[in-house]
Parts: C-alpha cells; structure tokens; sequence
C-alpha cells in the first residue's frame, strides 16, 4: 500500500480583529446570494466558468475521492433537448405526481413546468455523483460520503458562481435520469443537480424571503 506524503499546512495568518470583520463582510455579502428564475441569455466566458468548477472541487470529500462530474452545456442544441426533457417531467409533476400539500408550499415561488431558463441562461451545470470510480481496467473503485462531499462541492460551486458576479437556480426536474440519457454520461454517474448560470434578466424578481435568525438555527454549549 503507497504512504501518503504530508507537506506543512501553510495557514492564512489573520489576527482575532482581522477575523471579526472578514466574518461580517463574508456574511453581509453571502446573504446577497439568491435563486433566481429569470437570466439573462448575455454571455458568461468559459474561462470563468472553468475557474468556478475548480473552486467547487476544493471541497472536502470522503477519502479525497472527489466524487463529482460537472457538465457544462452552452450548446444551444443541448440546452434545448434538456428544456424539452425536463419540461416533459416537470408537467407530470405539477399536474399527477406532486401532492397537494407540496404544491400548496411552492404556491409562493410562482413555480409551475416551464422552464424557459434552461434555454436563456448561458450556461448550464449539471452536476453528477459519482457512486463508485473505475480504474483503467475497468476494476471497481469504492467512493465514500458521496451526497455529502457532492453536496459540499455545491455549495461552493454556489458561493464561487456568487463571487463571479453571477446568479445561478438549484434546479432538480424529477426523476432526472434524461440528463445521463442526453449527456451520455457513464453508469457510474448519477445526476445530482442542474444549476442554470448567467446573469439575472433586467428587472428579474425574487420572492420576499427571509432567512432564519441564529436563534432558529443554532443551538451553543459554552
Ligand atoms: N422541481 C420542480 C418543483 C420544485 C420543487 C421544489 I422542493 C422547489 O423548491 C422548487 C420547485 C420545479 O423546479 O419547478
């Protein structure tokens, strides 16, 4: 079995002050971050998403397996084929296989099964889990923790897309199987989320949401 090689960890040196008001400015600016429904079709460089699909691998992972994939369409043919593909499931969905209470929860986002967005943003990132890799013999490899490391490397490919200037939607048309048909991805592959990103549309709107206080979320052991 090969040793891993450990290398010093270089930290980034901020004092206690330094800490305080970076964690402010971090957070006032993060809270800016929301979902939106409507793009803009003005076009994002492929450099910039390139340095946004690094970002999102640096998060941690389950024995470092890194188990993600990331698609990303600007193909307009593409994008048009999984428009069509999602919209097909997402107006079973609205119309048979959502409850009523479920549709009831989403009265407020104004959210029905068309998806003009999927075709307007310039980029689309679909991002797959990878339950298990294979070696070049085709050998079964295990990954581990993989909905929580994929999950992770969301997250920060959100908060990247968000530092970019950019908007982004978690998009997840159920079943979403169309997009390992449509992107001939491997058996490997499950596809995880499909997060359209551009800019918002002039006069783009958002639902009045608020986010929970820390006295809702958190819970302190001094
Ligand atoms: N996937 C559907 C429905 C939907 C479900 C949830 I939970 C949302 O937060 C938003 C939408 C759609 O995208 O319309």
């Amino acid at each position: 079995m090969s040793k891993q090689k450990f290398i010093p960890y270089k930290p980034v040196n901020i004092d206690a002050t330094e800490s305080l008001y970076k964690s402010e400015i971090y957070f006032n600016w993060l809270d800016k971050r929301r979902s939106i429904r409507e793009f803009s079709s003005k076009p994002v460089s492929k450099e910039v998403i390139e340095n946004i699909l690094k970002s999102a691998s640096t998060a941690p992972s389950g024995a470092h397996k890194q188990p993600w994939s990331f698609c990303a369409i600007s193909n307009p043919e593409i994008k048009g084929e999984i428009r069509k593909a999602a919209e097909e499931e997402e107006y079973e969905n609205y119309h048979s296989r959502m409850s009523d209470v479920w549709l009831k929860d989403l009265k407020p986002f104004e959210t029905n099964w068309e998806k003009p967005f999927l075709e307007i943003a310039p980029w689309l990132i679909v991002v797959f889990s990878r339950s298990y890799d294979m070696d070049d013999l085709g050998k079964k490899l295990n990954n581990y923790y993989v909905k929580e490391s994929v999950g992770l490397a969301c997250g920060m490919l959100l908060t990247a897309i968000h530092n970019a200037g950019l908007c982004a939607l978690t998009h997840t048309p159920s079943p979403m199987n169309f997009l390992s048909n449509i992107l001939n991805r491997p058996k490997n592959e499950r596809p995880f989320l499909l997060i359209p990103v551009g800019y918002p549309a002039d006069n783009c709107m958002v639902p009045d949401l608020q986010r929970k206080p820390l006295e809702l979320i958190s819970e302190w052991y001094e």
